[in-house]
Formats: C-alpha cells, structure tokens, sequence
C-alpha cells in the first residue's frame, strides 16, 4: 500500500533504526541524516518516514506530509546557520536518483553554480 515500508528500501531501513545514519533531526513524520558521500560542507537529506517512490508520488498522495518536508529543510538550514542553500529532489535515474525513497538534498556552506551539472 502507498506509503508503507519497504523491506527492500534502504532509507526505511534507516526510519526502522536498522541502517546506522547520522540523524540531525527528527519529527513524527521526517527524518533529516547527514549524507554519508556530502557534496558540501551541509549535506543533510529529508525524508518522509512513509515510503514514496519519488517525490512526485509523495506530493500527489500527501501534501501536508510533503510541506513537512519543505519546513525541515528550512530547520536545517537554520540549524547549521546557512544562509543561502540548494534544496534538491532528484527524480528518475537519469537526473541522478539512486534510493527510491522520496528525499530533499540539502546543501550549503559553499558556492553554488548555475546551471547544476
Ligand atoms: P539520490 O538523489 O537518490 O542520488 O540520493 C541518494 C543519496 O543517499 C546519495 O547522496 C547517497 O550518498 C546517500 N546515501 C546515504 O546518505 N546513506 C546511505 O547509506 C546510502 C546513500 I547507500
């Protein structure tokens, strides 16, 4: 069923506290991790505890869960007192999604370019 865990999806297994992450924050519904491979000084990704595919399926089938989201990306970055930061949603393979387990990229602490590789 939409949003139950998945056996086979390593970020529920994080959720389940079966994979170590080194969480920043937690709330009834999310959990923010540092990335184990960071591409910035912050590099912290924020994920649903429910399982959606990408983030597109996740907006359709939960709004209010999906601007949850949105609010703890703004808390990390206010945690790590950034004051200009990328939030990234990659989504599908060939815009570099791996773990198919909905999830914002939040990076900062260093310049950005424009346009991303
Ligand atoms: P992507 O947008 O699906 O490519 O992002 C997946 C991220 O999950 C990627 O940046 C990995 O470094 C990160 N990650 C992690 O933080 N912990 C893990 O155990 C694994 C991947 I595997």
């Amino acid at each position: 069923m939409a949003g139950e865990p998945q056996d086979d999806c390593l970020f529920c297994r994080i959720v389940a506290g079966h994979v170590p992450a080194t969480i920043v924050r937690e709330t009834e519904t999310t959990i923010a991790f540092r990335d184990i491979n960071p591409q910035a000084p912050t590099h912290v990704l924020v994920i649903p505890k429910a399982h959606y595919p990408t983030v597109a399926e996740l907006a359709t089938a939960d709004p209010a869960l999906t601007a949850d989201i949105l609010r703890e990306t703004e808390a990390v970055a206010d945690e790590d007192k950034l004051e200009s930061y990328r939030i990234v949603f990659n989504t599908g393979p060939g815009a570099g999604q791996t773990v198919f387990h909905a999830h914002a990229h939040v990076l900062g602490g260093r310049g950005m370019q424009w346009p991303p590789g």
